[in-house]
């Protein structure tokens, strides 16, 4: 009975500055700078020519609460993605899939729009918008990846089971089908195959 006790957390609140996207008592904060995400544009010469030219830059940061990793919690976290672009293919993230597949995550929009991608490993995939107030459902088994199609900061808060956690390793080999491109004025979501 005691370790039950202890198991059981104590009620907090924080607070997500909805301009800022920093969410005050956060445990922890991830950077992510374009040196070491680079791999996951598609145009390697033009990110190696931003880093040249421009220096290193800031892609997307996570702020997050230290939840004990186990079923019945939820971790959440904000996560802002800058705006920007490698060549005419808008800044993201680098995309996971959950360690455990089946967990399923939330995302409620702050600020700025984007997308998300979401593909199974069978190639099934969807993509949908995200905007202020609007939520989207990541369901179990699809690896998700939030790019920053707008002229600000792409804000929203994450929300998904406590015993998830990150699986990057497909990813990083084999990254996603689809990419998100500047194009004739708006965004537009390309097969990777069908790029010269
Ligand atoms: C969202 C959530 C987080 C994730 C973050 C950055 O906020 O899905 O769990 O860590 O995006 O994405 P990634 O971990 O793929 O770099
Ligand atoms: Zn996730």
């Amino acid at each position: 009975m005691e370790l039950e006790t202890e198991m059981i957390l104590h009620p907090f609140s924080v607070h997500l500055d909805p301009v800022s996207g920093i969410m005050d008592d956060a445990d922890n904060h991830i950077e992510r700078y374009l040196s070491k995400v680079a791999d996951i544009f598609y145009d390697k010469n033009a990110a190696d020519g931003m880093l040249k030219e421009n220096g290193d830059r800031l892609v997307y940061e996570v702020y997050e609460k230290k939840i004990p990793q186990r079923s019945g919690e939820l971790q959440f976290c904000s996560s802002i993605t800058h705006p920007g672009k490698i060549g005419d293919e808008y800044f993201m993230t680098k995309g996971h899939f959950h360690v455990r597949r089946d967990r399923a995550e939330i995302y409620f929009g702050i600020r700025g729009s984007g997308m998300i991608l979401m593909e199974k490993e069978n190639g099934e995939h969807a993509e949908e918008t995200l905007s202020p107030g609007s939520v989207v459902y990541v369901p179990g088994y699809f690896a998700h990846r939030s790019v920053n199609t707008g002229a600000e900061p792409f804000i929203f808060l994450a929300v998904y089971p406590g015993d998830s956690g990150h699986d990057y390793g497909a990813i990083e080999v084999n990254g996603f089908n689809r990419i998100v491109v500047l194009k004739n004025g708006r965004p537009e979501i390309i097969e990777k195959k069908n790029l010269g």
